[in-house]
């Protein structure tokens, strides 16, 4: 550990001197900057959807409509990080909960900030990306690449809500953020329903085709498929003792994340399971699909159940446990941008 140097009237003086040539001694603050390992300012935190997020979703919709809000959007704000540049779950993540409510439409418009909407609950809302429709249904994963025409509506009798998660904080350290309105609600369709699944999602790649985007062309990643292959490999049983079951969403024109800055993955835990600690540099963000369990996070405990959301900052030890029922949870993190710069590190824990 280094020590901090001494602060005396004279070291001080001078400091005033310079800064005023917009210098400053780098020795005075450089303990905050290398930690010996990460200090997140997020702290661990749960949000119980039915008991706290949903009323509250529920009276945003008598507080202001969709298209005034333009995204009816509540942000889960990691109590750690109030003095953020914005309200954030992570350092490098955004997560918030869109409510859409019979009849509505959020208007179309694009931005250099990547999102993925990952479907809570609700039935038959669509989104529209560059084109394609997609139908939503809970447990989807649903990608809305950087810079690509997205809109939003709701034809069904019931308010739709899903998680959006976005790498706002990662665009704005490299500043490089744009938006655009698109002149008319909806940007127009010109692909039937489940195009992109059809060219991209089957094993097999169109002939000659020249996706060069870093993004996956898959648009939504059904949780029916996502949620038969977890079943299918269970009946083999062979779990990781910290992960259970756990699956990564991949581009399949390059094999790598289907998100270039943001990871995904689903996991299925089977009854009785009692993982093994582990901790990662990737501050991650679960949403609860299926089942009931607890996650131990530094020695908190957060009790889970379906549809409740929950984050583990970098570098806590957590561990997960199911009791009589199996449990599938849906997580994301900055994780292929570290992978990308040779920074993430992991660690398995012994269970005490
Ligand atoms: C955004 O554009 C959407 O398009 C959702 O649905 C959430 C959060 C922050 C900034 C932009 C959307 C967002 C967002």
């Amino acid at each position: 550990m280094r020590e901090q140097p001494r602060r005396t009237p004279e070291r001080e003086a001078y400091y005033a001197r310079i800064k005023e040539k917009n210098l400053a001694p780098l020795w005075e603050v450089l303990k905050g900057i290398q930690t010996d390992e990460p200090k997140p300012h997020e702290v661990p935190t749960l949000w119980k959807y039915d008991r706290d997020v949903k009323p509250a979703l529920l009276e945003s919709g008598g507080v202001i409509s969709a298209r005034e809000a333009d995204r009816r959007v509540l942000i889960l704000e990691n109590p750690g990080l109030r003095d953020y540049f914005f309200p954030c779950i992570t350092h490098s993540l955004f997560a918030g909960l869109q409510m859409i409510m019979p009849g509505e439409v959020a208007p179309s418009h694009r931005h250099t900030q990547s999102a993925l909407r990952f479907i809570i609950e609700g039935e038959g809302a669509y989104t529209a990306v560059d084109g394609e429709k997609t139908t939503m249904r809970p447990g989807d994963f649903v990608i809305t690449p950087s810079w690509t025409w997205h809109d939003h509506g709701n034809e069904t009798d019931q308010p739709m809500v899903w998680l959006d998660g976005l790498d706002i904080p990662i665009v704005d350290v490299l500043n490089c953020s744009f938006f655009e309105p698109y002149p008319e609600d909806q940007f127009p369709i010109d692909r039937p329903e489940g195009d992109s699944v059809a060219r991209w999602g089957t094993g097999m790649v169109p002939d000659g085709h020249r996706h060069r985007a870093p993004t996956s062309p898959i648009l939504n990643y059904s949780y029916a498929r996502t949620r038969e292959a977890l079943d299918r490999m269970a009946a083999r049983g062979d779990y990781d003792d910290c992960h259970g079951l756990k699956m990564n969403y991949i581009n399949p024109v390059t094999g790598d994340w289907a998100m270039p800055t943001i990871g995904t993955s689903m996991r299925l835990l089977p009854k009785g399971f009692s993982g093994t600690p582990f901790r990662s540099t990737e501050g991650t963000v679960y949403v609860v699909v299926e089942g009931k369990g607890r996650t131990v996070v530094n020695g908190t405990s957060f009790e889970w159940g379906p549809r409740d959301i929950f984050v583990v900052p970098s570098w806590c030890w957590h561990y997960h446990e199911t009791n009589g029922s199996e449990a599938v949870m849906f997580n994301y993190s900055d994780r292929p941008v570290q992978e990308k710069l040779g920074l993430y590190r992991e660690q398995r824990g012994k269970r005490a």
